[in-house]
């Protein structure tokens, strides 16, 4: 067992039964041209995201431990995309629209992919889902289940919209979710910081907090041990 200091407490978990959960570092969030530019977000703000998550992504692979990374998006021809999904705002291009990187939150188009820094590899699960929450309309749940998962340490973007809504589902679901806090990223910083506040507050409402050395740190030694 690893023990991380976290807030509102220290989280305990067991390398074999804990997953790292990757939400949707895609270039449509991430890098411009993609669907968060195309909702008038600044998307640079996501990019401090990428160094520590990469950092945390080799700890796992390091160590030998299970890795699932989400992607946000739909089909082809945007059958699983609710029309109260497809028509809301005023975007610059609406999703299914061609962009700079391809057809906007399409399955198969580049602009959908992982950014190369975190790239799946082979044997890693990824996860396609077509709404914000992990759990929604995917095999998430069976997957874990499948693998004795019963942790899981949430990183990705955005904090206050994929991330929260897949850690409430995971919380519901009763999963255990640390959050680390330099891993996660919003196009709006305070709510990035109020959205990490709500997890924790009320005796870790949703689950815990904790920046990702604290995580690397607890984790190496074990890696070294095994
Ligand atoms: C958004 C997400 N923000 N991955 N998706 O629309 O958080």
């Amino acid at each position: 067992m690893i023990t991380i200091p976290a807030d509102p407490y220290p989280f305990t978990l067991d390398p074999a039964t804990t997953a790292l959960v990757v939400i949707d570092m895609q270039r449509d969030f991430v890098e411009p041209g993609g669907f968060g530019e195309t909702l008038g977000n600044d998307v640079a703000l996501l990019q401090s995201v990428v160094p520590p998550l990469r950092k945390v992504l080799d700890a796992f692979r390091a160590a030998g431990l299970t890795v699932i990374h989400t992607r946000e998006g739909h089909v082809p021809d945007l059958s699983d995309c609710p029309p109260a999904k497809l028509n809301r705002g005023e975007p610059t291009l609406r999703i299914g629209d061609e962009g700079p990187k391809g057809r906007i939150l399409v399955r198969g188009e580049y602009g959908h992919d992982i950014v190369d820094e975190l790239a799946p590899l082979p044997g890693e699960l990824v996860v396609d889902k077509p709404g914000k929450g992990s759990f929604h309309a995917t095999g998430l749940q069976d997957e874990l289940v499948a693998r004795g998962i019963t942790r899981l340490v949430v990183t990705g973007v955005t904090t206050e919209v994929c991330v929260h809504t897949t850690v409430r589902e995971a919380n519901d679901r009763g999963y255990e979710c640390l959050v680390l806090s330099d891993c996660t990223g919003s196009y709006f910083p305070e709510f990035h910081r109020v959205g990490l506040a709500m997890i924790a507050a009320q005796g870790g409402i949703f689950g815990w907090v904790a920046p990702s050395e604290a995580l690397i740190t607890a984790l190496v030694p074990q890696e070294v041990a095994s």
